[in-house]
């Protein structure tokens, strides 16, 4: 039995209008599999539940994107960064993609997707708040990575580990054909950035973040604290009255909850704080935008594709709770 707390959002035209972008693209990691998430979570129920049980009224063109289309059939490194024209062309287009929901005032849900989708989802909501509203929006990064490496700093070139770097400006490149598209308007800035339930920051990025004083709140700071005055703290940070976009990577979880993911890391979130954050970010009632990104239905570590079904319904969960679900 669930119920609706039917926040009133501040900054969407109307509050049940939600647009939902299917991406179904593994580009910026190594490991197939990735592109079959959005098919795994629709067809496990999550839009119909957002429709029936929520009562959004959805704009999806039924259709999951691979993309085809825009992927070269030769696409050499630039800067170490592998599959540089690939990534580029698909997050420009999917940036199109959620601009075009997000100019009309809907919360916009986008299914991933490995997380360098998110380069295409942020820059296309930041733009349509600066356009509609004439300000910044925040960003709240959960996920046991930072993903802020530069081409230089990282040591895989998966452009996975790199789309908040892109994001912000820390990294540029002047080819329009490799994120030069990304222009101010699609950028988002360092102080409106939070991030939550890191545990796997590679030494470069560790650098980045304390030169720029990020707000971080690690592992470490949800066993002090716990995740409630998290929370607090975090929202406290963006201020209570600004848009927020939610990149929500399922790596954030603990494997035990999602194992079926590309990076998994141990020593995670359990499945009710992350629930407990979409909850939280829900009733700001400032969410503009989710992404639910790295889950892996086809890396599946549990026995029988419970592993699978179970990163699956992980996923859905921390989807229904961001749009509104309660457990009273
Ligand atoms: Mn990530």
């Amino acid at each position: 039995m669930t119920t609706t707390s039917m926040i009133q959002p501040k900054f969407l035209s109307k509050g049940d209008q939600l647009g939902v972008v299917a991406v179904g693209f593994s580009g910026g990691q190594c490991k197939p599999g990735v592109d079959a998430a959005p098919s795994a979570l629709i067809s496990s129920g999550l839009l119909t539940q957002l429709h029936t049980e929520l009562g959004y009224n959805l704009h999806h063109d039924d259709t999951v994107h691979s993309y085809k289309d825009l992927i070269p059939s030769s696409d050499p490194d630039v800067r170490g960064m592998k599959n540089p024209l690939a990534v580029s062309a698909v997050t420009r287009k999917i940036c199109e993609q959620v601009y075009t929901h997000a100019k009309e005032g809907r919360c916009v849900l986008t299914l991933g997707g490995d997380h360098s989708i998110a380069i295409g989802t942020i820059a296309g909501t930041a733009k349509a708040i600066k356009e509609r509203l004439g300000r910044e929006m925040a960003v709240i990064w959960v996920d046991a990575h930072c993903d802020i490496n530069t081409p230089e700093t990282s040591g895989s070139g998966n452009v996975h580990g790199m789309p908040v770097a892109f994001l912000s400006g820390l990294a540029k490149e002047d080819r329009e054909d490799v994120f030069g598209w990304i222009k101010e308007e699609n950028q988002i800035s360092l102080s409106k950035l939070v991030y939550i339930g890191l545990r796997d920051v590679d030494r470069g990025e560790k650098i980045i973040l304390r030169e720029n004083g990020i707000k971080a709140f690690s592992m470490h700071d949800i066993d002090r604290h716990g995740i409630g005055k998290v929370m607090e703290m975090a929202l406290g940070h963006i201020g209570n009255d600004t848009p927020i976009h939610l990149s929500f990577d399922v790596d954030a979880l603990d494997p035990l909850w999602a194992p079926s993911t590309g990076t998994p890391v141990r020593g995670g979130l359990t499945l009710r704080e992350g629930d407990f954050i979409a909850e939280c970010v829900h009733e700001t009632g400032c969410l503009v935008a989710m992404d639910l990104v790295e889950v892996n239905p086809t890396l599946d570590p549990g026995i029988n594709d419970l592993g699978a079904q179970e990163t699956v319904r992980a996923g859905c969960s921390l989807v229904r709770c961001a749009l509104g679900e309660s457990l009273l």
